[in-house]
């Protein structure tokens, strides 16, 4: 009797399931790197259930989180096309494709996080989404990725000359890479799935990355010492295949941009209360957290960077209107 009812619920969760799926004309596939419940991955849902709200149920977005559909720059290429319908990555992998987004990946460029969020809800975040076109994406709204710093497992960084000779993983983009030459270090670029067993067999010392990331992935668990230095503060962006977006009516593409931008706020409002979280949660786990440092001497670390990627007229006004929005 017992299994009986067991069955017919599920066999009725699943015909609710169906129901659910078959009032959906067009289902929108999302990937994300990050595992359910994570701000970015809750922000595309909530983005979805208002797609699908004001599309009467013709338009919905099913998230792929946890890497299910491959690791950032795999799943970009196929997001251009259009095998996967959108994606929310840092804006770091698309550096070598949309080379607009460069200077938001710059160490140090913005003045802390407020400052990044007036540059990206102004004038040069929109020059940045509209960017993203002639490469095959729609750019559709930018998310919150807090502030990267390092974190190892050997010892506390606690100046530029405690890095040298480190083994320190970057996400795959030029930049980083000569972001670390520049402190001294050696820059690994690898994905983000494999940084946590570098780290454990030792084939990389550490990497970067904010609170969420660095307790999400777990790599806290294997990296026992953060260094608070703060070195980027890379936006994340939500990208539409252009291949897909095509296939799109005026007025649903017009539905898509607006609930992708009514996400944000809610969003934000995520990301501060899993920053919050996370911390609480690697510092309970007994990391060594470093927050005494002076980030001056990194500043000053950074002008190779800047001279060798910021070449362009376009790409030096861009820069300079972010240092000048107040
Ligand atoms: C995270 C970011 C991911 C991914 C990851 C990385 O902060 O949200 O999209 O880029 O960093 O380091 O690869």
């Amino acid at each position: 009797m017992k299994l009986m009812k067991t069955l017919t619920g599920a066999l009725l969760a699943t015909a609710a399931m169906a129901m659910a799926a078959g009032a959906c004309e067009m289902t929108l596939k999302s990937s994300d790197t990050h595992p359910d419940g994570y701000p970015t991955v809750e922000a595309v849902k909530h983005m979805g259930k208002l797609l699908e709200e004001r599309t009467d149920g013709r338009i919905c977005i099913e998230v792929f989180h946890s890497a299910q559909l491959g690791q950032e720059k795999d799943t970009i290429e196929q997001t251009k096309f259009g095998v996967i319908d959108m994606n929310r990555v840092s804006m770091g992998p698309f550096n070598n494709l949309v080379e607009e987004t460069k200077v938001v990946s710059l160490p140090y460029v913005f003045k802390g996080v407020d400052h990044m969020h007036r540059v990206m809800d102004g004038p040069v975040g929109e020059d940045i989404l509209k960017a993203f076109e002639p490469h095959g994406y729609v750019g559709l709204a930018f998310y919150d990725g807090g502030s990267r710093s390092f974190y190892n497992k050997v010892k506390p960084i606690k100046s530029i000359e405690d890095l040298a000779g480190m083994k320190i993983r970057v996400m795959q983009s030029d930049i980083f890479v000569d972001m670390m030459t520049a402190l001294g270090a050696n820059a690994t670029p690898l994905p983000y799935g494999e940084v946590y067993s570098s780290i454990q067999t030792g084939v990389i010392d550490g990497a970067e990355n904010n609170w969420p990331s660095f307790e999400s992935s777990g790599h806290f668990e294997v990296a026992g010492y953060y260094t608070l230095d703060e070195h980027l503060i890379v936006p994340e962006v939500l990208v539409m295949s252009k291949a897909s977006w095509d296939k799109l009516s005026a007025e649903d593409q017009t539905a898509v941009r607006q609930a992708a931008k009514d996400s944000v706020p809610v969003m934000r409002e995520m990301w501060v209360a899993r920053e919050k979280a996370s911390e609480e949660k690697v510092r309970a786990a007994g990391v060594e957290v470093i927050t005494e440092i002076d980030k001056a001497p990194f500043m000053a670390a950074m002008d190779s960077v800047y001279e060798k990627h910021v070449t362009s007229d376009k790409l030096k006004d861009m820069v300079a209107r972010i240092r000048a929005t107040d």
